[in-house]
Formats: C-alpha cells, sequence, structure tokens
C-alpha cells in the first residue's frame, strides 16, 4: 500500500517578493501554486498511490471567486478517474468560518467534520483514519487529545492540523504533545502546518510533510510532500517528494577574498552557477547575503545601486531567464584592523576610539539618540519610519547599529585619503 501525505497547499496564495522588479516571471508566481497542486496529482496517477491525504489548509483563505475551488475540484475529478480518493481536513487558513464560498466536491474527497474527532475506514485496504477540521482560525485547545484510539488489527492513521508542541514562526494553533499523539496507538500522524518539513518520530512516524510550494523567501529549499510505503501493516519508506516549480533560496556568500568589486561579482556568479545547478531546472527566486571583511567593501557600499545591477546583470546572465535575484543584503564589512587603529595617535585614531567609546556607553548614546531624534525624526517619512527595516531613531540598538555603519563606511574612505599624495 502506497499513499502521499500533503500539506499546506495554500491553492492561489500569492509569492511575496519579486513583483516590484521589472521583467520577474510574475506569472509564472501567481500560478505556483496550481503547478505544484497538478504535480501533486500526477505523481499520484504516477505512482498508483492507494489514496491521498490533505491536512489543512489546502486554501489561503476565502477564494477572490469560484475558479480557486473549480480548479481544485477539477484536478480531484482526475484522481477519481483513476479510483484515488482523497482525505482531507481543513487548517486555520481554510477553517470553515473563513471561507464564505464552496463547491460540491467529486464523491471521491471526503472532508472530516470540524464538530468532533472522526473516524473512516477502507475496508479494502484495512485502513482506519482518523481526523477532525478546524471550525475557526484560532483552534487554541489540544484537538488530538480527543481523537479516538486506535482501532485494533487497523492501520491507523491520524490527520491533525497542529503546531505540535510549538514551532518558530507558526501560529500556535492546536498544540498538543508527542506523548499524547504516541498514547493513540496509530501507526502514521499525518500532520500539517508547519510549512518546513520535519519527521518527529519513526515509532510510531509523526510527519510534517512541509508545505507544497515555497511562498517568500523564508521558505527556502524543495518543496512538496511525503511518499509513504506500507508493507504487511508497516510503514516501510517515508519519502519526501517534491513538486514545487518556483523554489527559494537564501545564498550567504562570502566576499572577503575579494580585493575588489570585479572580483566579488565573480564570486557571486559562482555561487549563482552552483544554485543554479541545484535547482533542477526549477524557476528559482534567490536572496544574496553579501558577508566576510573584503577590500571590496568601500566600493560596494559607496554604490550599492551600480553593483546590485552588476549582480542582476550577472543573474540573467547565467539563470537565463530562470533565475530571479529577490533582495540582495550587503552585509560585508570593510578589511580593516579596527583595534589597532583606534590605538593611533591621530585624528583617525580618535574617531574610531570615540566611536566606540558611544556604542557601550549608553548615557552617550541616549544623550546623542535625543539630539538626533528632535533633529531628524520630523524630517523622516512615516514610511521610512515603519517595518522591520525603518528607521527607529529612538531604538539605542538601532542606534548603535547605524554607527557601526558609520564607521565602515567613513574609516576606510579616511584611509584612502591618507594614501593618496
Ligand atoms: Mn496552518
Amino acid at each position: 500500500m502506497k499513499f502521499l501525505h500533503a500539506a499546506d497547499i495554500h491553492l492561489d496564495s500569492p509569492l511575496k517578493g519579486l513583483d516590484r522588479y521589472e521583467g520577474a516571471p510574475v506569472e509564472q508566481f501567481r500560478s505556483a501554486t496550481r503547478r505544484a497542486l497538478e504535480n501533486l496529482v500526477a505523481s499520484c496517477l504516477a505512482e498508483a498511490v492507494d489514496f491521498l491525504l490533505i491536512v489543512g489548509d489546502l486554501y489561503d483563505g476565502s477564494w477572490k471567486d469560484y475558479r480557486t475551488g473549480l480548479f481544485f475540484a477539477a484536478q480531484m475529478s482526475r484522481l477519481r478517474a483513476a479510483g484515488i480518493p482523497v482525505f482531507l481536513i481543513r487548517g486555520n487558513h481554510d477553517a470553515e468560518s473563513n471561507i464564505t464560498r464552496s463547491l460540491r466536491l467529486p464523491e471521491n474527497v471526503y472532508e472530516f467534520s470540524s464538530e468532533r474527532p472522526e473516524t473512516k475506514r477502507i475496508e479494502a485496504l484495512g485502513v482506519a483514519l482518523h481526523g477532525q477540521s478546524f471550525a475557526k482560525r484560532d483552534v487554541t485547545d489540544d484537538l488530538a487529545a480527543r481523537y479516538p484510539d486506535g482501532v485494533p488489527g487497523a492501520f491507523n492513521i491520524g490527520l491533525l492540523h497542529t503546531c505540535a508542541s510549538g514551532r518558530e514562526g507558526h501560529d500556535s494553533y492546536a498544540p498538543c504533545s508527542l506523548e499524547t499523539l504516541r498514547s493513540k496507538g496509530y501507526d502514521y500522524w499525518a500532520l500539517g502546518h508547519v510549512h518546513q518539513r520535519e519527521v518527529l518520530s519513526e515509532s510510531p512516524w509523526i510527519v510534517f510533510p512541509g508545505n507544497l510550494q515555497g511562498r517568500h523567501a523564508k521558505e527556502t529549499g524543495a518543496k512538496g510532500a511525503s511518499l509513504v510505503t506500507v508493507e504487511n501493516g508497516q510503514v516501510v519508506r517515508v519519502e519526501p517528494r517534491p513538486y514545487d516549480v518556483v523554489r527559494w533560496a537564501v545564498w550567504e556568500i562570502d566576499l572577503s577574498s575579494a580585493p575588489a568589486p570585479d572580483q566579488a561579482i565573480e564570486l557571486v556568479r559562482e555561487q549563482l552557477v552552483r544554485g543554479m545547478a541545484e535547482a533542477d531546472g526549477r524557476l528559482l527566486a534567490a536572496r544574496l547575503v553579501l558577508v566576510g571583511a573584503t577590500a571590496a567593501h568601500s566600493a560596494l557600499v559607496g554604490d550599492p545601486d551600480k553593483w546590485s545591477s552588476e549582480i542582476r546583470l550577472a543573474a540573467n546572465d547565467v539563470g537565463s531567464e530562470r533565475l530571479w535575484i529577490e533582495k540582495i543584503e550587503l552585509e560585508t564589512r570593510a578589511a580593516i584592523d579596527f583595534t589597532s587603529l583606534a590605538e593611533r595617535d591621530d585624528a583617525i585614531g580618535q574617531l574610531v576610539q570615540s566611536l566606540a567609546d558611544l556604542r557601550k556607553d549608553r548615557s552617550a548614546l541616549e544623550a546623542l539618540m535625543s539630539e538626533v531624534v528632535a533633529d531628524l525624526k520630523p524630517k523622516l517619512l512615516p514610511e521610512l519610519r515603519e517595518g522591520a527595516d525603518g528607521v527607529r531613531l529612538d531604538d539605542p540598538q538601532f542606534l548603535a547599529a547605524l554607527l557601526d555603519d558609520v564607521e565602515q563606511l567613513l574609516v576606510p574612505r579616511l584611509l584612502e585619503k591618507e594614501r593618496l599624495p
């Protein structure tokens, strides 16, 4: 017996972070969750699985129009034609109270009740499936606790949308402990909600398959579902199967060996080539984090528009429309020994020393802050003050980091001037 375990399809959810670039393949990104679902269905047919599980967040939220539901129903009809049943539960994103539109689904699709845990038997396979849908978005009680014990003699599967014992970056819905899951006597727990693939246990199997298609730069790497093979009532294999059509990546690139920006771009290009090879022909959206103490630092930060354009040019060249740079984070540092510089008995030495003192001295920092805030804040546009990258002039930590940037920008230039005749 074989089945596919998928979750968090988030059908028609927008992929974030690329539409602001001219020429970005917006259409391919927009349809990515649909293409991934088609891949999942094609795989069900090719593997001739006995059934498919969809463990919550099939939909991202209420449908914009009926096309989302029609698309899903059409995919399920392909499975019906092959005699493959589908079992699904609703999660926080597609909880009953969240989805205002609905369509009748093909009869091979069974949706578990949101009122209480239910058990569905597949007699021919000796399988018992236990599951419960989310009635509303914020289910904070332990749903698993009320699931029934496993049916003796059957292969028992639990479908549960849960944060388990809590996972960073995921809302804590339907929390439960591994002990509770183990106590039910099931053979396989098909979990959903956490977008990163994770096998919590192999005895019994407790699995988050991850989402079907990454949707932004924080959902990196291969995405898909888990193919489970059962022989003589025992799970013998749980294999991740990739179905994503767009893959997200974050690449940290160390530029410390680059003597100048041209060589830095060359190092970036080498990473782009390596990354493309790993993506297996998929469309790739990459965030680049440039790090390292490098002699190229001052030139890079001196003209960030030019060098990020050079990087995008290299990406066009290497990627031939399969590679998109989502963001470039310039976190390089000047290749300068600031400690010995601070000991110099001249203006540069004094500058480095006082910047170092200022960062350590909280009251001096606060004094500077009140001056800066009074002076600058009225001039700052509101949009510059908001968001994670916002300019937070009243946050001492933000100001200390800013002083660091000042040092990294200013000192290399002063040293260059010094070297000129
Ligand atoms: Mn969820």
